[in-house]
């Protein structure tokens, strides 16, 4: 039934529909050219809990080589391995160091994405490790219980670093997660999920470039969970936690199972939610985070799918695009990405049930911005007919060219300019939109609430505390920034590192 079902989702991935039910002998045959594995267990990072380790742990920055497919060696990045990284666990109230060390040849920085820490510390652009050399910022946590994640964020290049392997998972813990009984035995019944859509030739990892490319994001044709290709996950018959992570550069996901159950939403980007919201969909952008609990006690084996990413730029999406192009982002149905095999003998805990309610969280309450300030994140800059015609822009040799294709309120990111000041423990309502396409806005340092969306009431998945959302029609976000940014800036850019690493990026600094 699996093993089927698994062929199924090749060779959708593969053909389309235009195959289906010619066999699985086709399938099979298709899948031996593509060197695809058997299904794969699902590979769990190691698990570095930092209370156990005297409140340190130690990164090295590291090139390997990888085999998603058997037999097939990709060259990688990782940290303490060659694809990924080890996550890391730390609790509220403790102040943890991480030694990263830069065994790359490369520059490189390590952001951790969603944690609130001075921006001295935040591991941007301008806390660059440079190779052989050994960064050890000291991160204090004060901050409820969240699904984080720590990746490269160097100048220009965090998008090639990111895809080749640099990302890995930050959990923040703190007593009053504990009390709601939620599944928490890492591996076993919560389970971090770092979805990532990637591109193979022949089994093996290649980087797309290109314009159009480049202009939408780069796109994968094989999806990865934790960097498993094909993978199952065996699961205790009892409600499970699952944390997913968007990885990928571009990709959104909209995430269902494929028996249409449903599951419940608990935590957003910056932790628990009020109240468990019961969804039998959830979309999920670059850079977003978010953890559900669903309920395996019925034992049937079920696949977790996507839906196609629809989110390209408009001009492409009027023009075509080459053939492939849109037949990898268009035309395909639900695309598997992790198939879950309850078993009996999994499960170590009694029953867990949902819980009603969760935390308590103030109303944002807008009277208290002091102002107003306004993003537009732009693309097309520098001019679009120059970009067509392959000059500057997206091209290759283009960053720096001054022919930025990306940018924010008009300007491309210029590492050496302060776009923004604002004073420590200010509101403010930050409204942005999104050109051509929908874009994920990060913002570091901060947790910022959805006001308002499109000029109406926010959706179901706009709630809960947030450090990163999807924008196009403008959104209106209340921010607070609680974290100082005098010895250095904070940036906000689009988390579709394409874009960021072309100019869709600003710096602000605090008073
Ligand atoms: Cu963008």
């Amino acid at each position: 039934m699996l093993q089927d079902d698994v062929m199924m989702s090749r060779r959708a991935l593969l053909t389309g529909a235009a195959l289906a039910g010619t066999g699985v002998a086709v399938a099979g045959s298709l899948w031996h050219d593509r060197a695809a594995p058997e299904p794969q267990l699902l590979r769990i990072p190691d698990l570095i809990d930092l209370r156990g380790m005297g409140q340190s742990a130690s990164l090295k920055v590291q090139r390997g080589t990888t085999s998603f497919f058997p037999g097939r060696e990709s060259r990688t990045l990782g940290y303490n391995g060659s694809y990924l990284g080890p996550t890391l666990r730390v609790h509220s109230g403790d102040d943890v160091e991480v030694a990263v060390t830069n065994a790359l040849g490369d520059d490189t920085t390590v952001h951790w994405h969603g944690l609130l820490v001075p921006a001295e510390v935040d591991g941007g652009p301008h806390q660059l490790i440079r190779p052989g050399t050994t960064w050890r910022p000291v991160l204090p946590v004060r901050q409820p219980a969240a699904t984080l994640f720590y990746h490269s964020h160097v100048h220009d290049r965090t998008a090639e670093q990111v895809y080749t392997g640099l990302a890995g998972v930050l959990l923040v813990t703190d007593d009053e997660e504990n009390l709601f009984g939620l599944p928490s035995e890492y591996g076993v019944d919560d389970l971090p999920l770092v979805l990532q859509d990637r591109q193979f030739e022949d089994g093996r990892l290649v980087i797309p470039n290109g314009m159009m490319t480049l202009m939408a994001g780069r796109r994968g044709d094989t999806m990865l969970v934790n960097g498993t290709v094909n993978p199952i996950a065996r699961v205790p018959r009892q409600l499970v936690r699952l944390r997913f992570v968007n990885g990928s550069n571009a990709r959104i996901f909209d995430l269902s199972f494929r028996d249409g159950r449903t599951f419940h939403w608990i935590a957003s980007e910056g932790g628990l939610l009020e109240l468990p919201v019961k969804l039998q969909s959830l979309s999920l952008a670059p850079g977003e985070r978010a953890e559900v609990l669903v309920d395996f006690s019925d034992g049937r084996s079920v696949a977790l799918q996507t839906a196609p990413d629809r989110n390209m730029p408009t001009m492409m999406r009027m023009v075509g695009g080459p053939r492939n192009f849109l037949r990898d982002l268009v035309d395909l149905d639900h695309e598997r990405v992790l198939a879950f095999e309850p078993t009996e003998t999994a499960g170590h805990r009694t029953k867990t049930t949902v819980p009603d309610r969760l935390v308590t969280r103030p109303n944002p309450d807008s009277s208290r911005a002091v102002r107003r300030r306004r993003f537009a994140l732009n693309m097309g800059m520098g001019g679009m007919m120059a970009m067509m015609a392959g000059r500057g822009g997206m091209m290759e040799g283009g960053r720096g060219s001054g022919m930025a294709m990306a940018g924010i309120n008009g300007r491309a990111f210029d590492m050496d300019r302060i776009d923004e000041k604002v004073r420590l423990g200010d509101f403010e309502i930050w409204e942005a939109s999104g050109e051509m396409m929908a874009h994920p806005l990060h913002i570091h340092g901060v947790h910022f609430q959805v006001l308002s969306r499109g000029g109406a009431k926010p959706s179901v998945r706009d709630q809960g505390i947030r450090d990163t959302v999807l924008v196009k029609e403008p959104v209106e976000l209340l921010v607070q920034f609680t974290q100082p940014a005098t010895r250095a800036a904070f940036m906000y850019h689009c988390h579709i590192l394409e874009h960021e690493d072309n100019g869709m990026m600003g710096q602000f600094t605090t008073d």
